[in-house]
């Protein structure tokens, strides 16, 4: 059967690794589902913010994540949101995998310090996918 995968990527930490994040979304739908798609979509209006929009993604997001098989969160880019997500996700017993540049930065010691966490530090972008085969299946 299909997972549903919870991708978790910056938004309004930054959007440097925004196509990074849309190319793991699309390897992962090859075989599987993404709540999160908007992840890695160029039209973000990160301009817009406002109590009730921001309730409703909160809402939204925590709901997916609750049903979601598998959180895998893209960590090179310090996300506020991503932060929360993972532990969210281990509140609710969701699997947690976490990729990191170790290139480009070093990961907080309250994901690398929790054993919950499956942290998967890669230096290139293939690594990547060879580890996803192994997590879908
Ligand atoms: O703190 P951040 O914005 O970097 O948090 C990113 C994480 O929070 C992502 O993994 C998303 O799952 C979630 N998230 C944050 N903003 C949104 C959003 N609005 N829509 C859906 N999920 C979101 C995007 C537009 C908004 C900037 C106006």
């Amino acid at each position: 059967m299909n997972k549903k995968i919870y991708f978790a990527g910056s938004i309004r930490g930054g959007r440097v690794d925004a196509d990074l994040y849309n190319r793991i979304i699309s390897y992962i739908q090859r075989t599987d589902v993404v709540l999160t798609e908007h992840v890695g979509s160029k039209n973000l209006f990160l301009t817009e913010q406002g109590f009730e929009r921001d309730s409703k993604i909160y809402n939204q997001d925590t709901a997916w994540l609750r049903q979601s098989d598998i959180l895998i969160g893209e960590c090179t880019c310090p996300s506020l949101g991503v932060g929360y997500e993972l532990a969210y996700a281990e509140r609710f017993g969701i699997p947690c995998h976490i990729f990191y540049n170790k290139t480009k930065t070093q990961l907080s010691a309250m994901l690398t310090g929790n054993p919950y966490f499956q942290i998967h530090p890669y230096e290139k972008e293939e690594e990547i996918y060879e580890v996803i085969d192994e997590i879908l299946k």
